[in-house]
């Protein structure tokens, strides 16, 4: 591999779906200054990217700091979790992955096996690990981390729009008249976003900006109205306002009439929604409730912006598809400035979609469930008829079920921190300790996972592989590498085609570049919404990042920022569906035991589990602690002042926070940063507390809510500790 030296190499920030673009130098170079902190790779703001323009945020400006640190460089294996790792050799790894794979099959067939990817993984990584399991071995059970993210939104764009796929643009952010943000954060999590509707919404006095979260968060701080709905009850308040918006003759009869179906059914239930009712459920004015509706009502262009206040939840779709309703009566999609966008979590979760990353998809947005998708599949992968399992694969929930009876025999994670991230955490520990046999592959060493895994094995990561990333607006930009990898790390999809081929699909993975893989995955897409047979690796490093849909043979790129704008959908009768849900609520609500909602989130510094934000230091400083945010109200009936520690005890387990007391959070409801596992606070797991529960549709659990008690725990000398780093052993 020949590594760029004298100009700046162009790459993305790995971080969260805004996908910005990023120049990276190194310090020999010379052109930025010395920051102590970074002694090689320096990262500026790519200004010739289209979604970002050159901005970044302190994530993406400091991200190079977290290269070197704590890196898991070789293979490490151990025959029982009670024993220390010892390191092997790469064909000593590969081998006992393949004497794995193969003694499971023959004992206990393909389906006890199970792989658990990530959003942060490269589109190749995916497509790769896709024609391995579900092609080659037989298996669906490949599931990832957007289980836990964008599941929702998927089936919730499928169902009403007939294919997954956000249909906005970032352009539509400077053109909205009404942004209407609903269980999102942006401010925080998608920051450049936030920044350029924030740039809009200041120089025009007419557009506004409608928050709906339960929490007054930064997003919420700036907007015209904020309406603090109890949690879970979304789709009450969008009923509302489509009553309201009905009642006013707010809506757009010709549109719907011309391209939409279902919509008796929908009017008819949301005139049981009476404004009055649906204001006292949500907790809110009715004022506020009808100035939403108003604002929506005087908008020639409604943008609406999600994430996951909407989709983690035990109707996530029900949530989305209702929302998208509100943009169907109104004619709002199709055109600039308008249309319902999911605003993507983590880098690639979009090119996971694409590559068919989820336990129920095929590569080209198809779906397993469909027996010509499977079979246009195995013809393209020359696999036999029926190879491709009909039954779609064990979502990452039922993964760790299979762990508990003994149904999965072999585990493989990578690009995730599942003993972090997933809900009920102390029944998914114990699981991951009866796991047979489990490899995970990670950048770094010690993650929380690493305690669950026989065979560890060393990923190279952000700019020591190259790979396509597909952002939120469907851009898709090439990702290349710039340094030499460290140690022996190799790129997620070299590891998922040499296990192939030691299996004895030589045939299958014949790549040896990712140009190739990409090239290969592309033909997948062909014809299909997501068409990206006229992107390449050439292409991409020649002329930069591109949108799709990008058939083969078109060189233009100006039709492409918006979806449905021929308001022809992707449903059978080419009409975009309406979908009648009454509201269900909280899979599990308050009761006289657990009498507060508790929710969760993040902050602006820090991703997920801390991996690489907790090792830099700028970042540790903004963030140094966890901390659970209490309305006054109840921190006065708990006696509690701030800073006092409380414990949160759900009916699973319990968590151990700080005090925060602020009237930004609602009365009833508490909230904690997601952030801190157990090597970076003691007892600090948000999902100690949280319940798997999951929407019926998409499998993505309620990550979002659930029932807490709060006790005050007696001022000690000394705090129960942050731990912070103190619990990082080296290897
Ligand atoms: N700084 C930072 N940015 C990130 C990430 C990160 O770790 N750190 N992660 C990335 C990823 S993978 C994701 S998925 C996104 C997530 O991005 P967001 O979804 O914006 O982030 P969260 O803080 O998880 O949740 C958003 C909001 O949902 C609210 N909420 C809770 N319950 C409800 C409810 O019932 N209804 C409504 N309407 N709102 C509710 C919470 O109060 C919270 O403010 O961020 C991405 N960007
Ligand atoms: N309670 C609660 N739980 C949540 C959420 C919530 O809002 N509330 N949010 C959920 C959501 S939306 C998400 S997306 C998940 C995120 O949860 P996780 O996926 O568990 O979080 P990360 O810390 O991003 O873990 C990614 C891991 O991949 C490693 N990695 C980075 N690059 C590479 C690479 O190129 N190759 C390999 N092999 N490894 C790499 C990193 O070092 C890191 O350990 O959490 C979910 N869990
Ligand atoms: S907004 Fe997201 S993609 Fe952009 S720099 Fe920040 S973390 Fe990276
Ligand atoms: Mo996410």
């Amino acid at each position: 591999m020949s590594i760029p030296t004298d100009s700046p190499t162009k790459t993305l920030c790995p971080y969260c779906g805004v996908g910005c673009g990023l120049e990276v130098l190194s310090a020999s170079q010379g052109k930025l200054g010395d920051q102590a902190d970074n002694p090689i790779w320096q990262v500026r703001g790519d200004r010739a990217h289209p979604s970002s323009q050159g901005m970044v945020c302190v994530k993406g400006a400091t991200i190079a700091e977290s290269l070197d640190k704590d890196r898991l460089l070789y293979p490490m294996l151990r025959d029982s979790l009670d024993q220390p790792f010892r390191q092997v050799s790469w064909d000593q790894a590969l081998d006992r992955i393949v004497q794995a794979i193969q003694t499971v099959q023959a004992n206990f067939g393909v389906d006890a096996l199970c792989m658990y990817g990530s959003g942060q993984f490269n589109t190749e990584d995916y497509y790769v690990a896709q024609k391995l399991f579900k092609g080659c071995l037989g298996t669906n059970n490949f599931d990832a981390n957007s289980r836990l993210c964008m599941s929702s939104a998927v089936s919730g764009y499928i169902q009403s729009l007939g294919a997954d796929g956000p249909p906005c643009c970032y352009e539509d952010l400077d053109l909205t008249d009404c942004a209407f943000l609903i269980g999102t954060n942006t401010a925080e999590c998608h920051p450049i976003i936030f920044n350029r509707l924030r740039r809009h919404h200041k120089k025009n006095a007419d557009v506004k900006m409608i928050v709906v979260d339960p929490r007054r968060t930064q997003t919420a701080e700036v907007a015209d109205l904020h309406l603090a709905i109890r949690p879970g009850t979304d789709i009450h308040l969008l009923h509302g306002m489509a009553h309201l918006l009905l009642k006013w003759g707010a809506i757009n009869p010709d549109f719907m009439a011309k391209c939409t179906s279902g919509w008796s059914d929908y009017a008819e239930l949301v005139r049981h929604y009476s404004p009055e009712a649906v204001a006292r459920e949500c907790g809110i004015e009715l004022a506020d409730l009808e100035q939403a509706a108003r604002y929506w009502a005087k908008a020639k262009r409604v943008l609406s912006l999600w994430s996951m206040g909407v989709n983690q939840s035990s109707e996530g779709t029900a949530k989305v598809s209702t929302l998208i309703n509100l943009h169907l009566m109104t004619g709002q999609i199709g055109k600039p400035g308008a249309g319902p966008f999911s605003l993507t979590g983590q880098p690639n979760a979009m090119g996971g979609r694409e590559a068919g990353g989820l336990a129920h998809l095929l590569p080209g947005y198809r779906s397993i469930k469909n027996p010509q998708h499977r079979a246009e599949v195995e013809q393209f992968w020359g696999l036999a008829a029926g190879q491709i399992s009909a039954t779609p694969g064990r979502v990452v929930w039922d993964m760790i079920r299979g762990l508990e009876t003994g149904e999965v025999q072999f585990l493989w994670i990578a690009a995730t921190n599942p003993a972090v991230s997933l809900p009920d955490l102390k029944r998914v520990q114990a699981a991951l300790r009866r796991s047979p046999f489990t490899v995970y592959q990670e950048a770094y060493y010690p993650t929380e996972t690493c305690e669950y895994a026989h065979l560890l094995l060393p990923a190279a990561q952000w700019g020591e592989a190259t790979g396509c990333t597909t952002n939120s607006e469907r851009v898709v930009t090439l990702c290349q590498q710039f340094r030499d990898r460290p140690g022996e790390v190799r790129p997620d999809w070299m590891i998922f085609a040499e296990v192939g081929r030691r299996l004895g699909f030589e045939s299958q993975f014949w790549f040896t570049e990712p140009a190739e893989v990409f090239a290969e995955f592309s033909q997948l897409t062909r014809d299909r919404p997501c068409d990206q047979t006229g992107i390449s690796h050439d292409r991409l490093r020649s002329e930069g990042p591109l949108q799709w849909p990008c058939p083969e043979g078109d060189l233009s790129t100006s039709n492409t920022k918006r979806l449905y704008t021929d308001l022809q959908f992707h449903t059978p009768d080419r009409r975009a569906q309406f979908v009648a849900y009454h509201p269900q609520g909280m899979a599990e609500p308050p009761n006289p035991d657990y009498p507060f909602v508790f929710t969760n989130g993040r902050l602006y510094g820090h991703w997920h589990t801390q991996t690489r934000t907790g090792r830099i230091a700028k970042i540790r400083q903004m963030h140094p602690n966890p901390f659970l945010e209490i309305h006054p109200r109840d921190a006065a009936k708990l006696n509690l002042e701030a800073g006092d520690w409380v414990k949160v005890r759900s009916p699973r387990s319990s968590a151990h926070f700080p005090a925060k007391i602020t009237a930004a959070i609602a009365p009833g409801t508490v909230f904690a940063p997601m952030h801190w596992g157990q090597l970076w606070a003691d007892q600090a797991e948000v999902n100690n507390l949280t319940h798997p529960q999951a929407c019926p549709q998409s499998q993505q659990p309620e990550l979002k809510a659930c029932a807490v008690q709060l006790e005050r725990l007696p001022k000690l000398a000394a705090s129960p500790a942050i731990a912070a780093a103190s619990n990082l052993t080296p290897i």
